[in-house]
């Protein structure tokens, strides 16, 4: 499989809870990533960092905290993406927080249909209006469908950004959606294959979504959000989820996500560095994502 990637960083947390995701692009670049894909064969050029947004404690305005850092940072992620897209390369994009995926879907969107596998502990549906946190990247697929603060609904070419059957819910947790969640997933009539599905046949299921997204979209982006690891045996996430996937598990999906021949780009976020202080986690998990870009896995 040859492949060109071209690394992004955008250390931010300013639509998190609180510090500390800023710091995974540097903490993934010491566990080693870039020098892991070229060994695996990958063409890959780090293209550098963002400028850092850590986050700041704020008062929720029209329900949302941060949102105008939100929204200057999911631009500058969308340009960098598209300039990255433009050049034929696959962008690999290192969160941050899980808003950073609105920008390289705003980005790719320039360049044509994009579809979306959203690997995650969450299904982020929360919206400013009923959200007691007001947090954004709680929020990112209720803007990823046009509804939510405006300003960063209509970051992309088109708003919505995505039609719904352009997005695969794959690997949440049942327990973490509220009654509005959930009406807004079936309202939207989302395709959604939570955790306790997916493990039972993790390969499998990724192979379904993908045959999904592949029908419905030119192109497939791979969002992973580490909390969709379960957080007892792999704390590496800011927020713990006890009952996600395993690493062998999210490894065996991610292969075929990453396997598709209309992979356009993969986007990691949450990640937490300070909960792995010795980058033994983050290693492991370089092993997987490079495994799964280089078509090496099991
Ligand atoms: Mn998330």
């Amino acid at each position: 499989m040859a492949r060109d990637l071209a690394l992004l960083g955008v250390p931010t947390s300013a639509g998190s809870h609180h510090a500390g995701q800023e710091k995974a692009p540097a903490a993934f670049r010491a566990a080693g990533l870039v020098e892991a894909l070229a060994a695996a064969g990958l063409s890959v050029e780090d293209t550098g960092d963002l400028a850092v947004r850590r986050h700041r404690p704020s008062p929720p305005v029209d329900g949302v905290r941060a949102l105008d850092r939100v929204v200057e940072v999911v631009g500058e992620v969308a340009d960098r993406v598209a300039a990255i897209a433009a050049t034929g390369r696959l962008p690999l994009v290192l969160g941050g927080d899980c808003t950073v995926t609105l920008g390289v879907v705003a980005g790719l969107a320039r360049q044509g249909d994009v579809g979306l596998a959203y690997v995650d502990g969450d299904a982020d549906l929360s919206t400013p209006a009923t959200s007691t946190s007001g947090v954004l990247d709680t929020m990112g697929v209720t803007h990823l469908l046009g509804d939510g603060a405006p300003a960063l609904a209509g970051v992309g070419p088109r708003r919505p950004l995505l039609a719904a059957d352009h997005l695969e819910l794959f690997g949440f947790d049942p327990a973490e959606l509220d009654t509005g969640q959930w009406t807004r997933l079936v309202g939207h009539r989302l395709s959604a294959t939570p955790a306790p599905v997916v493990r039972t046949d993790p390969a499998g299921h990724a192979a379904a979504a993908l045959r999904r997204l592949e029908a419905a979209a030119g192109a497939v982006l791979v969002h992973l959000d580490v909390d969709v690891l379960g957080t007892d045996d792999f704390p590496l996430a800011n927020f713990p989820h006890p009952a996600g996937l395993t690493l062998a598990e999210l490894a065996d999906a991610l292969a075929v996500l990453c396997g598709s021949d209309a992979l356009a780009g993969v986007v990691v976020t949450e990640v937490a560095p300070d909960h792995d202080p010795d980058g033994v986690l983050l290693r492991r998990l370089v092993e997987v994502l490079t495994a799964a870009l280089a078509g090496t896995t099991g």
